[in-house]
């Protein structure tokens, strides 16, 4: 196995050496080791909080005041938590290549804290809240439970701006995700069981357009059989191993404002 895992990391790192464009596709796996629970699993926040009752427009139009616990808890796990090594090493890319983006399926706003700019949410974020009346959008940094305040423009009732299950996800958002993806020398996937469409499909378009793909997960999931590598261990550890064979490490620095600096390294 160590073979393998030397194997997979040269191949990794041979193919960074060249990259100039580079997208992290995370999901919620990238924030387990900033204390954030994951969604299945053992442990697993759909276990606690069945789907159908928390993360659906019926659940929230059956009790509105179920959803925003659930969603005000899951605020307070996201104020507690920090940036983890992933995070951090992704948005070090941002120097190192030409582009590095980030498609993310997680809401908790961790890799914009990390200092990632190129982002794309697909799922929403935890820190908004939308009315379910006239949609406007706003930043809502509210903790405890409140009387479902109402929008302070029409008086409507107020959802976390999140996309739940059965309803789509903002075009623009998965188009602009698609393209990066494509275009992409190299996508990371990271922490995803890649169950969830059509974030997961993501992927394999991107490996339909022959990017080359490299997965960092615990074990297998419903993409290994789609990607180029599979790295098995925790993303964080991966990501900061102190051996000097971590994946940052052998980014090289691609940014054209420092071409000197790249010439010399
Ligand atoms: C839609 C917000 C059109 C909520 C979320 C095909 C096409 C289209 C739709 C579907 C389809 N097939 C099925 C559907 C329906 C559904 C779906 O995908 N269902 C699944 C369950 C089968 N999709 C939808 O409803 C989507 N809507 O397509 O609209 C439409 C319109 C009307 C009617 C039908 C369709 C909307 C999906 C979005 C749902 N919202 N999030 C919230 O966050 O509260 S999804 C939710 O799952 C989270 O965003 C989460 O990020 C995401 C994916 O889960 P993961 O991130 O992968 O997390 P998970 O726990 O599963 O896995 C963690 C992984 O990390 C594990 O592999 C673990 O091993 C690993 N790990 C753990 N620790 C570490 C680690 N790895 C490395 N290091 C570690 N330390
Ligand atoms: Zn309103």
């Amino acid at each position: 196995m160590e073979t393998e895992t030397a194997a997979a990391l040269k191949l990794v790192r041979d193919r960074l050496l060249r990259a100039r464009k580079v997208v992290a596709f995370s999901g919620a796996g990238i924030s387990e080791e900033s204390g954030i629970p994951t969604f299945r699993g053992s442990g697993g926040l759909w276990n606690s909080h069945p789907i159908e009752e928390v993360a659906t427009p019926q659940a929230f139009q059956r009790n509105p005041k179920l959803v925003w616990d659930f969603y005000l808890e899951r605020r307070r796990d996201a104020l507690r938590a920090k940036p983890n090594p992933a995070h951090v090493a992704i948005a070090g890319w941002q120097e190192r290549f030409s582009f590095c983006g980030v498609v993310t399926q997680n809401v908790d706003g961790l890799h914009r804290a990390a200092g990632s700019r190129n982002i794309q949410e697909l799922h929403g974020n935890l820190w908004q809240s939308r009315c379910t009346q006239c949609e406007r959008v706003s930043e809502d940094r509210a903790l405890e439970a409140r009387d479902l305040a109402p929008c302070t423009d029409c008086g409507g009732l107020m959802r976390p701006h999140i996309v739940w299950f059965g309803e789509s996800l903002d075009p623009e958002v998965l188009a602009t995700s698609a393209r990066w993806m494509r275009d992409a020398d190299m996508v990371f996937v990271i922490g995803t069981s890649g169950v969830v469409e059509p974030a997961a499909s993501l992927v394999r378009d991107a490996k339909r357009c022959a990017v080359f793909t490299v997965e960092l997960n615990l074990s297998k999931t419903a993409l290994t059989p789609v990607v180029d590598v599979s790295l098995f261990g925790k993303c964080g550890v991966i990501f900061s191993r102190a051996d000097g064979s971590g994946l940052l490490e052998q980014a090289p620095n691609r940014r054209r404002t420092k071409l000197s600096r790249w010439l010399r390294d």
